[in-house]
């Protein structure tokens, strides 16, 4: 009846006409809520853009890292609604993640685990997202964690944690997790260097036996799996590497990190610590100079090393040499500004921006320029590493005075654009990468760290949303204690008009670093796992307890509202192995398992089998029951394991 709307204010106008229409039947009118809750037109409109009445969906899936919550955070755009906690390094009880089952244990107690010590939290910073082609692909997602050097692959099938692999060289990482354009690799970058060997080095040798490092997880589509007989690492001199990012399009092949501390500078602050050239704070000595190096990483060559055997196998893991690289013109250095905390690609992979955190400008820098300089092998000085170092000046395309504190960079669907935070100001920039201009400056709320924008780091980004990943919320938020949530703010970035901020989402969970945003109808999710697919599965009519000496093994299966068997009575000392089945059919008909004293909670999703053992080590009667409110009679879903003396 309104035809084409045109603008947004038309939009809101209709929108209060409607409300007009129906004031007579509707006790409050629009104009009054606005009144008595002190909107103005532009609240309205941001109301309009973002509010998703029940039952419609999102239109794009955020996947945000969860920092010290060793998780990921899954929340749909625009509405801003958590839709998940993926448990990823640390247990979670409500998703059966780390209490009791054996696929869940295997992957957090085993494979989690680093010199034979359990660690069950992660710091996770940066989650990626599988890519055919350099864009997203909806099948896998891969985050690490920086301070005990994992990596860990979630399956978007299930939305769960399938694999983590451990770092066997480095004792701190953060640039992860970043994949190759087709995820042939998951990248993994070092930050404070440290000796590859887990033996102890005094500071002393810092410049010889410290090392940073790059390794390169071999992932394998049709696995869902990282092959870590297939990864190797290349040595990197002993720098603090930061963020990375690999190359695409014209730059496919080579992989980008950057760095701060070029200095070397370490151990200075502290009474007693003669030992070192002065006294001053790392902070201080790791800003001292101008610039820090960009590293250039040329993977294809370093896979060909690999394959040919030009490693050193270090803790059982190949590692190929600095010295290697260098001679095989796999390694180069650029001097960037001052402490520069990431590299990003443009969609075309010909640009890279680099921001100084002490720096007001941001660097472009151009890879045909970069290339052009390597192959005419002119280089301006070599480190004391002997790498090979090429010239800031002739490398760059250009740089932009955007503001204090440059952190991150997306990019727009719009040629050219690009949105970088500033960290200092908070605000985001709206800037022009090619013709090296800002547009436009938005305030945020604040200190933010990264942006994410839809599809952002693929090769055709979607512009329309941006959202800013803020350290600090100080009174956006009503005050829950000196620990305030994160805040999240989705920006409208469509273009045609200013940025306009659209809503406040608090994230109490963790400071989450990085996030990816995907296209909603790229996830294909699983709504039953295939009871076949689980070796231990049990079938209707074949539940069963079965005891061979001291071991019994149950045999049990699930579904509304019910365990069959409901007792077990085994002796006290006997090992029992206990293989649940949920066999419903139904979407969402979830069933729980928790037994008394055991610390055993599992969930058990449609379709699904768990395994949980232990050891029947006290006597006595232990109910066990559903945790998951499945039906009228849920709370009827229980039964005894009784142990006799
Ligand atoms: S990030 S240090 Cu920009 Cu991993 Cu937060
Ligand atoms: Cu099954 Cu409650």
């Amino acid at each position: 009846m309104f035809g084409k709307i045109r603008n947004s204010f038309q939009l809101v106008f209709i929108i209060m006409i409607a409300s007009g229409l129906f004031a007579s039947v509707n006790a409050q009118s629009l104009e009054e809520i606005m009144k008595t809750r002190g909107l103005s037109q532009t609240d309205m409109l941001a109301a309009a853009k973002t509010y998703t009445p029940s039952g419609k969906l999102d239109e794009y899936v955020v996947f945000s890292s969860g920092g010290q919550s060793g998780q990921v955070i899954v929340y749909g755009v625009p509405s801003m609604r958590i839709l998940k906690y993926i448990s990823v390094f640390t247990p979670e009880p409500w998703q059966g993640y780390g209490y009791g089952d054996d696929e869940s244990m295997d992957i957090i107690y085993k494979q989690g685990s680093i010199r034979g010590k359990e660690i069950t939290w992660g710091d996770t910073h940066h989650p990626a997202l599988s890519e055919t082609a350099a864009e997203y692909d909806g099948q896998y997602c891969f985050i690490n964690d920086k301070a005990n050097p994992r990596v860990a692959v979630i399956d978007l099938k299930t939305f769960s944690t399938t694999q983590i692999v451990a770092n066997p060289i480095m004792k701190n990482e953060h640039g992860a997790a970043f994949v190759t354009p087709n995820t042939e690799y998951i990248i993994e970058a070092s930050q404070i260097p440290a000796p590859f060997t887990n033996d102890y080095v005094p500071l002393t040798e810092f410049n010889e036996k410290y090392r940073g490092a790059m390794t390169m997880w071999k992932f394998s589509r049709k696995k869902g799996k990282i092959l870590e007989e297939n990864s190797f690492s290349v040595e990197l001199p002993p720098y603090c590497q930061d963020l990375s990012d690999s190359g695409k399009n014209m730059s496919e092949g080579w992989v980008f990190t950057n760095s701060f501390n070029s200095e070397r500078y370490i151990g200075g602050f502290g009474p007693g610590n003669t030992k070192f050239r002065d006294r001053l704070p790392h902070e201080a000595g790791m800003s001292s100079k101008d610039t820090d190096y960009l590293h250039m990483i040329h993977l294809d060559t370093a896979i060909k090393l690999f394959e040919q055997g030009k490693y050193k196998k270090i803790n059982g893991h190949p590692v190929i040499s600095m010295e290697t690289m260098i001679a095989n013109n796999a390694l180069f250095l650029i001097p960037e500004p001052k402490s520069p905390h990431g590299v990003m690609i443009n969609p075309s992979g010909q640009y890279l921006t680099v921001s100084g955190k002490l720096d007001t400008h941001v660097s472009v820098y151009d890879f045909k320029k970069m290339m052009k300089l390597i192959n005419a092998k002119e280089y301006e000085g070599r480190d004391p590493y002997n790498v090979p170092i090429l010239s800031m000046t002739k490398s760059l395309h250009g740089q932009v005075e955007l503001g204090l504190g440059p952190l991150h960079t997306q990019y727009d669907s719009e040629k050219g654009i690009a949105y970088t935070s500033l960290y200092v100001d908070s605000a985001i920039a709206r800037w022009d990468y090619l013709k090296l201009k800002l547009i436009e400056k938005i305030p945020i709320h604040y200190n933010v760290g990264h942006l994410v924008a839809a599809e952002g780091d693929t090769a055709t980004p979607d512009g329309k949303y941006l959202i800013a990943l803020n350290k600090l919320a100080i009174d956006r938020f009503t005050q829950v204690g000196p620990l305030h949530p994160q805040n999240h703010q989705l920006i409208d970035i469509s273009a045609g008009h200013p940025m306009q901020l659209l809503y406040d989402m608090p994230l109490p969970l963790g400071e989450p670093h990085y996030a990816v945003m995907i296209k909603a109808d790229k996830l294909k999710p699983l709504i039953r796992y295939k009871q076949k697919w689980f070796k231990n599965r049990v079938k209707p009519g074949r539940e069963r307890i079965v005891r061979e000496g001291n071991k019994v093994t149950v045999h049990s299966t699930l579904i509304r509202s019910h365990y069959s068997p409901e007792i077990i009575e085994v002796n006290k000392g006997d090992e029992v192995v206990w293989h649940l089945t949920n066999l419903e059919r139904a979407q969402d008909e979830t069933h729980g398992f928790s037994i008394y004293l055991y610390n055993i909670n599992g969930s058990l999703e449609p379709g699904e089998t768990s395994t949980f053992r232990f050891t029947a080590d006290q006597e006595g009667v232990f109910p066990f029951y559903c945790t998951e409110f499945c039906s009228a009679l849920h709370l009827e879903m229980m039964g005894y394991l009784l142990v006799k003396p």
